[in-house]
């Protein structure tokens, strides 16, 4: 099984967290460190589809709150998993890739509005799709 993992604080505090995409079984697990270096038993969260090849923590929705970004391969779009600031995510929603499979993603700003947007890298089309933020 391959793992894509990110490592970030994903509750409200400065404790580095974790969030791992699971390849095969397409969910992804969260666990909230102690700040100890252990971490709190694991949270999944099935995102479905399969092939999970990338995730990223990050503020989506603009609520300071971060969230998480995983792309998904055969669902040729990103799944994301808004979170609630304390460490609980809602369920996934997909901003579909336009037909083209993910592999990679980063999250960046790209035209300067101030909201975090993201980018995929494609596998087999061997192009990049642009995913302009419109959520808040
Ligand atoms: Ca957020
Ligand atoms: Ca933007």
């Amino acid at each position: 099984m391959n793992i894509e993992m990110a490592r970030r604080a994903v509750g409200a505090g400065v404790l580095p967290d974790i969030a791992a995409a699971h390849q095969s079984s397409a969910n992804v697990t969260v666990l909230l460190g102690n700040g100890d270096g252990t971490f709190q038993a694991p949270v999944v969260h099935p995102v479905g589809g399969g092939f999970l090849l990338d995730v990223a923590i990050a503020d989506l929705s603009g609520d300071l709150r971060p969230d998480i970004a995983t792309t998904s391969f055969n669902n040729r779009a990103v799944g994301v998993l808004l979170g609630d600031g304390a460490g609980a995510f809602q369920p996934v929603t997909f901003v579909s890739t336009g037909n083209n499979r993910p592999y990679g993603l980063a999250e960046v700003d790209l035209n300067g509005d101030g909201k975090l947007d993201i980018a995929t890298t494609n596998y087999f089309e061997n192009n990049v799709s642009v995913l302009i933020n419109q959520s808040f």
